[in-house]
């Protein structure tokens, strides 16, 4: 299962080729407007105010409503794309923007705006993800739930997931919410922006998705969560916190019920153990930001940046739908890899008898 997006953030349209669906989901337009719409800009003040319709058209790899199992292609057409900031800052660098490392490795820059390193990529990493989403819950019963789990400084006072879809910032916590929006709303007027930490959990998986040494399951999460823009960290399961903990503390203990707690996310030598998985992603704040900083042109003058234009305050905000798809992506590559390896769930004589696995 593979995929692919093309397209600019001011160009006329984005897209995906989705490779290796099997053949016999259903699947029509409307499958993608719910995940689309979490991911959108211009739905609160939270966010960018750029207005997209974000339609699905499946172009192909669909007939008569049912995937075929050859390529799916996916076109949505940018509406909104004129940006009014990028004639000015078509030749400059913002610190912190990937608009530097793309001059230094392509020598050329699109004046049309961020291109390919604008978070409107992500719209089609979401749009695949629901394919991927969606075949993994009928196949399954596999859930892929993101949350943030931090905002600056500010960590949940609660975890209660059914609240997360009622908020704009998919918090765990209902009784934060109004301070994250004074917060967040102290911070647009001052300027500045901010980082986030997004949790994805994902139950139903069986045990022994993943492979030994290439292609582990955290490898390839890592691999794909670190390939979402803005992102500096990825932990599994008790990530760095494992750092400090003792190995009597960090083992989950395990009995015929199951196992008694998951330090590991749901993972153990790159293969699932059938526990929920558990993974957090680290977005950096935004680097275009109304406040002056000094920098370089492509002439290597001195200049004085100032990002005016649309721009998210918190890129994290967003980022809760984006990392479910890229869980649900590399999820369903790993299901179908085991599938054609060892056979399916029902398939498989228990390797443990007696014990539920998760
Ligand atoms: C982005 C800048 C803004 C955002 C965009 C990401 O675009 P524009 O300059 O065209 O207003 O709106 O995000 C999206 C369009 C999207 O769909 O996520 C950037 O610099 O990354």
């Amino acid at each position: 299962f593979s995929v692919t997006t093309f397209g600019e953030s001011h160009g006329p349209a984005i897209g995906c080729v989705v490779d290796g669906c099997p053949p016999g989901l259903a699947l029509t337009p409307d499958d993608f407007r719910h995940d689309l719409a979490r991911r959108a800009t211009g739905k609160t003040r939270h966010t960018s105010a750029r207005h997209e319709a974000d339609e699905v058209e499946i172009l192909s790899g669909v007939y008569e409503g049912l995937t075929t199992g050859t390529p799916i292609a996916l076109l949505i057409r940018n509406t909104d794309q004129r940006s009014k900031d990028y004639a000015k800052i078509a030749e400059q660098f913002r610190p912190g923007h990937a608009d530097y490392t793309y001059w230094q490795k392509y020598g050329i820059r699109d004046p049309r705006g961020g291109g390919r390193s604008s978070a409107r990529e992500t719209t089609m990493r979401v749009a695949a993800g629901v394919i991927a989403k969606k075949w993994l819950a009928q196949r399954y019963g596999v859930r892929v739930q993101g949350f943030m789990s931090q905002i600056g400084d500010i960590t949940p006072a609660g975890y209660d997931l059914t609240v997360v879809e009622d908020n704009p910032f998919f918090w765990p916590h209902a009784a934060q919410v109004d301070a994250l929006e004074a917060y967040m709303d102290a911070l647009r007027k001052s300027g500045d922006s901010v980082g986030a930490r997004v949790d994805v959990i994902a139950d139903g998986l069986p045990p022994g998705w993943g492979e030994p040494i290439y292609g582990k399951l955290d490898g390839e999460l890592a691999a794909a969560l670190m390939s979402i823009n803005a992102v500096k960290g990825v932990e599994i399961g008790d990530g760095f916190a494992s750092v400090a903990q003792l190995g009597s503390e960090h083992r989950d203990h395990m009995a015929a019920s199951g196992f008694a707690s998951n330090h590991a996310g749901g993972i153990l030598g790159g293969i699932s153990t059938g526990q929920p998985l558990r993974c957090s992603t680290a977005f950096k704040p935004t680097s275009s930001l109304r406040l002056p900083v000094d920098s370089l042109d492509i002439h290597g003058d001195t200049v004085e940046v100032i990002t005016t234009g649309r721009h998210d305050p918190c890129v994290g905000i967003r980022a809760t739908p984006i990392c479910e798809a890229m869980v649900a992506l590399v999820l369903i590559d790993q299901a179908l890899r085991h599938r054609a390896q060892c056979g399916d769930v029902g398939d498989i004589t228990p390797r443990i008898p007696g014990h539920v696995g998760g």
